[in-house]
């Protein structure tokens, strides 16, 4: 039996498990992170999975958490906390191989075809990972093994937390097909709900279907999503080198001409970007703002940091910068901030207790709370309008490139064509922008 050699591991109820692991009075008990507490208007980040018992997860009003568990225990996101853990975590992944790409604030695929000489088989890699993490950050992960990126993605999913999921070559087919459609990495609901018209529940109905009947629904999607169905995804893991640029974007709902949502936005996904500059230890050069309006014209500006910087604070006014002349007087539908010219990967650094970098950090993030209210708070908010965590979708990640939506519980755009049509007709121009 031949075994792939791509591993997806992320860890379990990251941000939860953190706090339960500096705090052993909080373990075993339903830990909620998220926003100011039970009565926040914002939504939890996560839950632990003594939470998740109660029906609480990720995305959720914190006031309906609350309700399900009155006695859970709330707490803020301390996000530079979460950064640096995550940068010990990466740095063990790339002591069993260079390959390695991250794609989010808990997450990296691994090509360890490299590292069997070393460290024996890929199954064998996976579980000394999983021993190696769990012994030096006392946090636990689950890893899928697999011939393809996609399959080793569903497969850390299915077990967590803890979990440990290998899928032989030329078995990747009949491993997806009992599952549920939205465990199909790609799968958002909006696809899920347009993919019940046809019957399709299991990844396997969507791999029966005939492939012409998907095209005429979901375009050039339809026979991408037919190859998922069957487990074929040819994407590379990237290594560090490939990585030029880490960005993520927004796409609203509804077009707006809203100062304050547009700002929000941009602050949001500044706030992504610089969690994984510092997550991955590089630091951004330029930063590019993507603006798209209703009519789907697009432009992109960029500008050259005076200092290099992974803290959020200089990559938000750099892209109210560039975004406020080109959202003037218009309708928006998209916006992306993506940091560019990264400088090399600082290995020294993640290891080290940088003690005044993490002192800037912390006085970056009082200062953007000071200046655009609590921190939290407005993530928090962006979360409860419907967008995405910011960290959770990349465009230069497989999915997005191809233009498919990542998974997630924010709404997704496969089924909806982008008609660009806005429903508020309030005047777009806003002179102040
Ligand atoms: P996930 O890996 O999606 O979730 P998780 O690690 O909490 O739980 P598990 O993987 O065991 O299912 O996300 C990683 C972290 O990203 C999560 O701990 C908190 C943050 N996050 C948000 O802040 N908002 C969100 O909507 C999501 C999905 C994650
Ligand atoms: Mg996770
Ligand atoms: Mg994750």
């Amino acid at each position: 039996m031949t075994i792939g050699t791509i591993l997806h591991v992320d860890l379990d109820a990251f941000f939860a498990a953190v706090e339960q692991r500096d705090r052993p009075e909080l373990r075993g008990r339903p830990v909620i992170v998220g926003g100011g507490g039970p009565d926040d208007r914002g939504v939890v980040s996560t839950a632990s999975y003594e939470a998740r018992a109660f029906g609480i997860h990720s995305a959720m009003p914190l006031r309906t958490a609350g309700r399900l568990c009155p006695d859970g225990v709330f707490l803020p996101v301390d996000g530079a906390k979460y950064a640096r853990e995550s940068g010990r975590v990466m740095a063990i992944f790339r002591r069993f191989t260079p390959r390695v790409e991250q794609v989010s604030i808990d997450e990296a695929f691994l090509d360890v075809s490299g590292s069997e000489a070393l460290f024996g088989p890929p199954d064998e890699i996976a579980r000394r990972i999983k021993a190696a993490i769990h012994a030096e950050t006392g946090l636990t992960a689950s890893v899928g093994v697999a011939t393809s990126k996609l399959v080793a993605k569903v497969g850390s999913d299915l077990r967590k937390p803890d979990g440990l999921v290998v899928v032989p070559a030329g078995e990747e087919a009949a491993f997806l097909a009992p599952l549920p459609i939205r465990r199909l990495w790609g799968v958002g609901p909006a696809t899920a709900t347009a993919l019940a018209e046809f019957g399709v529940r299991t990844i396997g109905d969507l791999a029966g279907l005939p492939p012409d009947q998907l095209t005429r629904r979901f375009g050039r999607h339809g026979a991408d999503l037919t190859e998922r169905a069957k487990g074929i995804d040819r994407d590379p893991v990237r290594e560090p080198d490939a990585v030029k640029s880490i960005g993520h974007e927004h796409t609203f709902d509804e077009d707006t001409s809203d100062r304050e949502t547009i700002e929000r936005t941009l602050l949001g996904l500044a706030d992504g970007v610089a969690w994984r500059l510092r997550g991955a230890g590089r630091l951004a050069g330029t930063i590019v703002v993507k603006v798209r309006d209703s009519g789907f014209h697009t432009v992109t500006r960029q500008k050259a940091l005076v200092e290099p910087t992974d803290l959020t604070e200089p990559i938000f006014l750099a892209a109210l910068e560039l975004a406020r002349p080109e959202v003037r007087g218009k309708r928006i539908r998209l916006l992306g901030v993506t940091a560019t010219h990264l400088d090399e990967p600082d290995q020294l650094a993640l290891f080290a207790e940088d003690v005044s970098r993490r002192h800037r950090v912390t006085e970056a993030a009082d200062q953007v709370k000071r200046r655009f209210g609590e921190r939290s708070i407005v993530r928090a908010r962006l979360l409860g309008r419907g967008l995405p965590a910011p960290f959770e979708r990349d465009p230069s990640s497989p999915l997005a490139r191809r233009g498919l939506p990542e998974g997630g519980p924010e709404p997704d755009e496969a089924d909806g064509d982008g008609d660009g049509t806005a429903a508020d007709e309030s005047p777009a121009d806003d002179p102040s922008l």
